[in-house]
């Protein structure tokens, strides 16, 4: 990691993000901090804690369906008990069947009946935090992309059930303490995984899944890991899929790519990273 990362990972625009969602505090009712839930500890913004101080406050593990369903209950049931959160909820966005619940545990919260309920929706970038709006809404009103940093500025929005939405952009902390959280967050797509070599951190990838979730590994790629060591593997998943330069040396850029991509589209299998 270079010396500068820091920059890049707390670009000016975070900073002034940061700003507008506490100049609308005061207007709000409740903070909806979005997580990944493949990402649990590493995908919370810690400066989320300072809105949540007097307001309720809904935590979403979103992106359920791409994470390790025992991994989602040991999580959801670690959070319900911290402090300050009231309520707890695994989702998935494009999964019509869960917003009854998600309304339902909104209006539960509701601090004075308010028939009108204002909601901060945030988190750190591309965990889904205009896709839970649309969900909500029940059509495609913001814009969303796999990538960080969709949405540029903050947007209310009209849900049905009583519900306002403010849509904000993906935030940052200015310093990662632990250099391997930069990791995680590029493996999700948190941050551009540009920063970084994407050779080192692809190879970071294959070791984690072959660690934690071997099987998987050797379906999506079929291959066989037994004997192999990390180089070893790294050549097989090329070789499975062609990725070969001219000269007939696998292309360790090409299927670097390819992990990561077939990883932050849950091709992969349901993976959890942050494991409990
Ligand atoms: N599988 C799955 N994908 C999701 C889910 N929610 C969002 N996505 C995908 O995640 C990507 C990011 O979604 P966005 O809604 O743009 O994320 P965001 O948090 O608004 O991102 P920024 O605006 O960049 O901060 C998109 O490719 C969505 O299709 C989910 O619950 N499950
Ligand atoms: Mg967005």
């Amino acid at each position: 990691m270079e010396k500068n990362d820091a920059i890049q990972w707390y670009p000016g625009h975070m900073a002034k993000a940061s700003r507008q969602i506490r100049e609308k505090l005061k207007l709000i009712d409740i903070v909806v901090e979005v997580l990944d839930a493949r990402l649990p500890v590493a995908s919370k913004n810690p400066d989320i804690d300072q809105y949540t101080e007097h307001k309720r406050h809904l935590v979403l593990l979103n992106k359920a369906d791409l994470a390790d369903p025992d991994q989602n209950q040991k999580w959801a049931d670690y959070l319900k008990g911290r402090d300050s959160v009231d309520e707890v909820m695994l989702y998935n966005a494009f999964d019509q069947k869960k917003r009854p619940e998600l309304v339902a545990k909104l209006r539960s919260l509701n601090p004075k009946d308010k028939k009108q309920l204002k909601c901060l929706i945030c988190g750190i970038p591309n965990v889904g935090k205009s896709t839970i709006i649309n969900s909500l809404i029940g059509k495609k009103k913001t814009q969303i992309g796999n990538k960080p940093g969709v949405t540029k500025g903050q947007q209310w929005l009209t849900a049905p059930d009583g519900l306002m939405l403010l849509d904000t952009p993906g935030i940052l902390w200015p310093k990662f303490e632990d250099p391997e959280v930069g990791v995680h967050l590029a493996w999700i797509g948190s941050i551009k995984d540009t920063i970084f070599e994407k050779e080192n951190i692809a190879a970071d990838l294959l070791k984690f899944l072959v660690g934690h979730y071997p099987q998987d590994v050797a379906a999506l790629y079929k291959i066989d890991l037994a004997d192999k060591r990390l180089p070893e593997i790294f050549d097989a998943v090329a070789k499975s899929r062609g990725l070969l330069l001219r000269g007939g040396e696998y292309d360790y850029f090409r299927t670097s790519e390819m992990l990561l991509n077939d990883f932050k589209n849950g091709k992969v299998g349901r993976i959890t990273i942050d494991q409990r």
